[in-house]
């Protein structure tokens, strides 16, 4: 009888709520006219409105209205235009790696499935198990990799002190991991911090990488986002390509064309030659398979319609940059609102450090006083996503920075 006796699931306990999205759930149980969101990293218009890029809803207009498409299954690997179109994408137009035929590339359910799936392919196929991790890094990169059977440790990244890169502690870190080792890399942007190598910085990585075999993981989810530029964001993989060496790249659109909940990205794999490039595929389709079968239609149809038409390709990147420009605009709007007010210590790292997020350098007591006091929602760690930020909010955000740092220092 439904209702009487003990659930067989009475032993389960509560999870917590994730510490990323867990913040919107947060939000949205607000009530107060003045919240804000700054916690997902997730693109928000002056208004504070989400976007869909207009070259977007051009995109979906021509798909709804040609009468030839049908619904049937994807194969395993993807839509073929798609996949061509996101390497050359990532790897540039002129990509030797790609006219020699030794990348292959599957679409996959945007970053965070082709993670997984390169992650699943690493603990089945590759000779080392252990994957570094940038300290700090995106909160799901440990989670991801471990359920794939890899074994997470990490490397130094992030100088809290100077709020910029630890590049002495990264190239000591990755000069004593095990020669075969995995290294995650973001590509651009990185999350939390903002702090991303310079192009100097990336050589000396890859020379140190390359002479100790690490294999390079790029996870590329907001190429466009740090300087407005596909080009120039997607440099330091293309420094790896460039050596003929071999690596993983996964891609996301969720950000550069706003397509979050389509859940759209690819995994390639940059492989020696093209034979070996063939054979990885075929391994590659015996871990989608059994996990989700073939990837959806409609985001990547999206993607292929853009990418591969000069008109709308080139409205896109006025878009991206557009929306780069904005979150820059933002960090100088709230690094001016701070000063104005003279709060205490140097900001500037707001202005120098790149793409959606700014590591504050607020600690978790000043973080939970700016919930409960302004309602201003962010990561216990003190990520701010400059994307979430309008003119109209900085004034209240840096009021709250002031209260947080001159109360409770
Ligand atoms: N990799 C990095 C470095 C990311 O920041 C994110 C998203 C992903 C991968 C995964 O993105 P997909 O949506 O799967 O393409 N991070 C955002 C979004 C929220 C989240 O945690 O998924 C963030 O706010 O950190």
């Amino acid at each position: 009888m439904a209702g009487s006796g003990d659930s067989v699931f009475a032993h389960i306990v509560l999870a917590p709520e994730d510490p990323i999205l867990g913040v919107t759930v947060a939000y949205n149980k607000d009530q107060s006219p003045v919240k804000l969101n700054l916690g997902v990293g997730a693109y928000r218009t002056e208004e504070g409105k989400p976007l869909v890029l207009n070259v977007v809803r051009k995109a979906e207009q021509l798909l709804v209205n040609d009468q030839s498409r049908v619904k049937e299954y994807l194969p395993i690997t993807g839509l073929a235009d798609f996949n061509k179109l996101s390497a050359k994408l990532i790897f540039g137009d002129d990509s030797p790696a790609i006219q020699e035929n030794r990348v292959t590339t599957v679409q996959s359910l945007s970053g965070t499935g082709s993670l997984r799936v390169g992650g699943e392919f690493l603990g089945k196929h590759y000779h080392e198990r252990t994957i570094y991790i940038p300290q700090p890094t995106w909160g799901n990169h440990p989670k991801i990799f471990t359920l794939a059977g890899l074994s997470v440790k990490s490397y130094r990244y992030y100088n809290p002190q100077t709020k910029g890169l630890d590049f002495e502690g990264m190239l000591e870190d990755l000069g004593a991991a095990p020669s075969g080792a995995i290294v995650l890399i973001h590509a651009c942007a990185h999350n939390p911090t903002g702090v991303d190598p310079t192009v100097e910085q990336w050589e000396q990585i890859r020379t140190l990488m390359r002479s100790k075999g690490l294999l390079p993981f790029f996870d590329s989810a907001y190429q466009g986002f740090a300087s407005g530029n596909l080009d120039s964001d997607a440099q330091p993989i293309r420094m790896f390509v460039a050596d003929g060496g071999e690596l993983l790249a996964a891609q996301s659109y969720a950000k550069n064309m706003g397509l979050y909940g389509e859940r759209v990205g690819a995994l390639s794999i940059v492989c020696r030659n093209a034979d070996v490039a063939s054979k990885v595929e075929s391994q590659l389709k015996l871990v989608i398979r059994p996990m989700y079968s073939s990837p959806p239609l409609h985001g990547a149809s999206i993607v292929a319609t853009i990418l591969k038409d000069r008109n709308m390709y080139d409205e896109w990147k006025v878009e991206l940059k557009s929306m780069a420009d904005r979150i820059i605009s933002m960090r100088h709007q709230l690094f001016d609102a701070l000063n104005s007010r003279g709060i205490p210590g140097d900001w500037s790292h707001i202005i120098k450090q790149i793409g959606m997020f700014t590591f504050t350098g607020l600690n978790p007591e000043q973080v939970a006083f700016m919930t409960k006091e302004f309602h201003i929602y962010m990561t216990s760690d003190g990520r701010i996503s400059m994307a979430g930020l309008s003119s109209s909010t900085v004034p209240h955000l840096a009021d709250a920075i002031h209260a947080a740092v001159t109360r409770l220092s």
